[in-house]
């Protein structure tokens, strides 16, 4: 068996569960079902929570770039929910945001979506309700799940190729923050799912998701170093290997690691309370024994400019933005928190806040300025932006749908006007964006 059927067996096991039938007008039908689960997260820890499908993460969709899929979401919940497939550059009816226009899957009912599946990269889909001080709902829940994107005749130049899904459980509003009790990888706590198994001189590609509702992840695998090739599934101008990614909620990482210490590793969280909480997962090579090895990470301060360009401006990715030759126009963002827990942009809340308005084909540069000592990462539904400058230091080429504005700093990227209709802004800390951290990106 080569290495590409080995991959393809695993692909079909992985999606059988959801995938329904092939239908000649909405292409390939996958299904999702919404539902309360008590998942065991570890030997005598079991939550409860809502996910798709029974399990967490969700079925692991991977696609072909150009695919037209539909998606059949039963909610067999009481409440309304809705799935936003993140990254995806898909019309707002069917993004999986209410306030674009997507409708909502309603209790006990039935939504189909169709569209077709790009661009190519590590996307990932999750609830995309408005939590307010229900910490049951939203991203607080085990409603997400990876969708890898792949691109048409790109050949894997990987042994394998592993999705690293983050997420913790059971919060609480602690001190203005929200707190939780246990945390996971792929649904399991350290130690009480099967190791990620591999073998000594492979290339194995980690495909890190944080799939935290409100937590910025450190994650290392000891004794390894993680090449990082993509950010929010778009390749990086400059890959880097580097020993810790650090990963704001909804960011992903595409990290090449070279097998070349055998043993038995633990890949986790940096804290060392985060990972004694259950963050982690043990790396097993063939024939290796023993507990699982931990070794203290350096700390190093992240910086997306290091995957940027050598030379700017950056070379551009075909269809993605316009040449430079004019100059952007300039939309300044002002993040403020103004009394308890209320989070505003240029001075108002959802749902006031004043909406960004751009034209069809316009270049835009966003500029974010956070009035805060608290880091956010914000998203834009539909597009994906290139960073121009981060906390003062110009670059290009790394493209992404979420970044991070750490607190009282300037971020600032460019943006193609390329996907009309409405298009939510937000924090993707989900307390935040509960808070009022949120517009709409409207084409005029
Ligand atoms: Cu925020």
């Amino acid at each position: 068996m080569t290495r590409r059927d080995f991959l393809a067996s695993g692909v079909a096991l992985a999606t059988t569960g959801a995938r329904a039938q092939d239908n000649a007008s909405g292409g390939d039908i996958f299904k999702l079902r919404i539902a309360p689960v008590a998942l065991d997260l570890g030997p005598k820890r079991t939550v409860k929570t809502v996910a798709y499908n029974g399990q967490v993460p969700g079925p692991l969709f991977r696609w072909k770039e150009g695919q037209t899929v539909t998606i059949e979401v039963t909610n067999d919940t009481a409440e309304a929910d809705l799935v936003h497939w993140h990254g995806f550059h898909i019309p707002p009816e069917v993004d999986g945001a209410m306030e674009e226009g997507t409708p909502m899957v309603g209790a006990h009912a039935t939504q189909s979506y169709s569209f077709k599946v790009t661009p190519a990269g590590t996307r990932w889909y999750h609830s995309h309700v408005m939590g307010g001080h229900n910490y049951q709902r939203g991203t607080y829940t085990g409603q997400f799940g990876v969708a890898i994107v792949e691109a048409a005749n790109e050949p894997a130049a990987y042994d394998q190729d592993i999705p690293i899904v983050l997420h913790e459980w059971e919060p609480s509003l602690v001190e203005d923050e929200i707190a939780y009790k246990v945390q996971s990888i792929n649904g399991k706590m350290l130690g009480a799912g099967e190791p990620v198994r591999v073998k000594a001189d492979q290339k194995v590609l980690f495909r890190i998701v944080n799939a935290s509702a409100t937590v910025t992840h450190r994650v290392a695998l000891p004794g390894h170093s993680f090449r990082v090739i993509a950010l929010d599934g778009n390749a990086v101008a400059t890959p880097r290997t580097i020993p810790v990614v650090e990963l704001g909620p909804a960011e992903r990482a595409d990290c090449m690691v070279e097998m070349t210490s055998p043993g038995v590793w633990i890949l986790g969280e940096t804290n060392t309370a985060q990972r004694n909480a259950g963050m982690g997962i043990v790396v097993e090579y063939a024939d290796a024994k023993g507990p699982p090895r931990w070794l203290q990470m350096p700390e190093r301060e992240w910086d997306y400019t290091e995957f940027g360009a050598a030379q700017l401006p950056a070379p551009q990715p075909a269809g993605r933005l316009l040449t430079r030759a004019d100059g952007p126009v300039e939309i300044p963002l002002q993040f403020k928190s103004v009394g308890e827990h209320s989070w505003t942009i240029n001075g108002k809340s959802w749902p006031s806040a004043d909406p960004i308005v751009v034209k069809a084909g316009g270049r835009y540069r966003l500029i974010f300025d956070n009035q805060s000592s608290m880091a956010h990462p914000v998203h834009l539904h539909r597009h994906t932006f290139e960073i121009t400058k981060f906390a003062g230091k110009p670059t290009g080429g790394v493209f992404k749908d979420v970044v991070i504005v750490p607190g009282w700093k300037e971020v600032e990227v460019d943006l193609l006007a390329s996907n009309p209709g409405p298009s939510l802004f937000h924090c993707h800390h989900q307390f935040h964006m509960d808070m009022g951290f949120m517009t709409l990106l409207k084409y005029a």
